[in-house]
C-alpha cells in the first residue's frame, strides 16, 4: 500500500470536526467473526441470504435459530480488535463522531463506542413475533430452539433486519442525516453492496464529505473514495491513529 496514504488519512481526520464511520463485517474479521461473503461466510451449505430472511424464518424457524445460535456461540468468544478500539478512542477525541454499523455482533459497544447506530439490529436482542416486545437474551447456548416468549409463548425472533425487511426508519433517518452532515466518512470493512447502508457513503460524498475507505479488496465504493487504504482494519486504523 502507498506509504503516503496513512499520513494523508490522518491529516484529513485530524482537521475534521464532524466524522461519520460506516462499518461492515470486515472490521470484525480479525476478531474471528466470519464475514458474509468471505471464504468463511458459509454455514453448513447455506449462504447468509438463504437464512437471514422472513421467508426462511417462516419456513423453518428452528433452522434459522440454529444458525443464529451457532453465530452467538462463536461471537461470545470474540473480543473487539484494535480496529474497534481505535474507533471507540476517536469518538472521544473527534468533536462530533458517530459510528454507523451494519454489524449485529455487538463488538463496537463492547469496545466502548457509545454514539452508535446499529442499522441491522443486534444478535443479543430478541423480539416477540406476537407483540414486537424487544428484550436482551445472552443465553449461550440458547435454552430452547426455537426460543419462545416467556410471557405469551409465541416464537421469539432475532431482533435483526433480514433481507427484504425495512430498517427502523428512525435509525435510517439518523444515519442519512449524519452522512449529510459529516465532513469525513470513514468506510471500513464493507463490500458496499447491501442497501440502504451502501448508499450512505455516496450520499455523504454528494453532500461534500471526503470519503476514506479501508478494505483489503476494492469495492464498488472504491472509485468514489478520496483515499482508499488497501489492508486490514485492525492494522490500518491503529497506524492512522499513530499519525494523529
Ligand atoms: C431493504 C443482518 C427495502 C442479518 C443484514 C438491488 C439493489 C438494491 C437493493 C436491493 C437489490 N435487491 C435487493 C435489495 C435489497 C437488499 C439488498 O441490498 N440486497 C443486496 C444483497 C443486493 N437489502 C435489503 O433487503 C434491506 N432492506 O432494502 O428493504 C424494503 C422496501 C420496501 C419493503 C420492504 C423492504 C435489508 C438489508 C439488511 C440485511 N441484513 N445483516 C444478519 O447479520 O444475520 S445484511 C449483512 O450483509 C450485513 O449486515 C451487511 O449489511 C451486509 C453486507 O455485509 P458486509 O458487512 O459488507 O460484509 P461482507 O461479508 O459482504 O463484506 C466484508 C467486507 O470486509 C469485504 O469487502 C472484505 O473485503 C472486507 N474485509 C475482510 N476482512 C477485512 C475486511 N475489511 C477490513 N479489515 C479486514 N480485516
Amino acid at each position: 500500500m502507498d506509504g503516503e496514504l496513512i499520513p494523508k488519512a490522518a491529516d484529513i481526520l485530524r482537521k475534521a470536526k464532524r466524522v461519520a464511520a460506516l462499518t461492515g463485517a470486515g472490521i470484525s474479521a480479525e476478531s474471528g467473526v466470519p464475514t458474509f461473503r468471505g471464504k468463511d461466510g458459509l454455514w453448513r451449505q447455506f449462504r447468509a441470504e438463504d437464512l437471514a430472511s422472513p421467508e426462511a424464518f417462516a419456513r423453518d424457524p428452528k433452522l434459522v435459530w440454529e444458525w443464529y445460535d451457532w453465530r452467538r456461540r462463536l461471537i461470545a468468544g470474540c473480543a473487539p480488535n484494535p480496529g474497534h478500539n481505535t474507533l471507540a478512542k476517536w469518538e472521544k477525541v473527534i468533536p462530533d463522531f458517530i459510528l454507523i454499523t451494519q454489524n449485529v455482533d455487538g463488538l463496537h459497544p463492547l469496545a466502548g463506542t457509545t454514539n452508535l447506530l446499529e442499522l441491522h439490529g443486534n444478535i443479543w436482542k430478541v423480539r416477540c413475533v406476537n407483540d414486537g416486545a424487544v428484550s436482551d437474551n445472552r443465553d449461550v447456548p440458547l435454552r430452547e430452539i426455537p426460543p419462545r416468549c416467556p410471557d405469551c409463548g409465541a416464537l421469539l425472533r432475532p431482533h435483526i433486519v433480514w433481507f427484504g425487511e425495512m430498517l427502523d426508519q428512525a435509525v435510517v433517518g439518523r444515519a442519512f442525516a449524519a452522512s449529510a452532515a459529516c465532513e469525513v466518512m470513514l468506510v471500513v470493512g464493507t463490500s458496499a453492496i447491501v442497501h440502504p447502508a451502501a448508499s450512505l457513503p455516496l450520499y455523504a460524498a454528494e453532500a461534500g464529505a471526503v470519503i476514506i475507505e479501508i478494505n483489503p479488496d476494492p469495492t464498488p465504493l472504491t472509485p468514489h473514495a478520496d483515499v482508499s487504504l488497501r489492508g486490514p482494519a485492525g492494522e490500518i486504523l491503529p497506524l492512522i491513529d499513530r499519525e494523529f
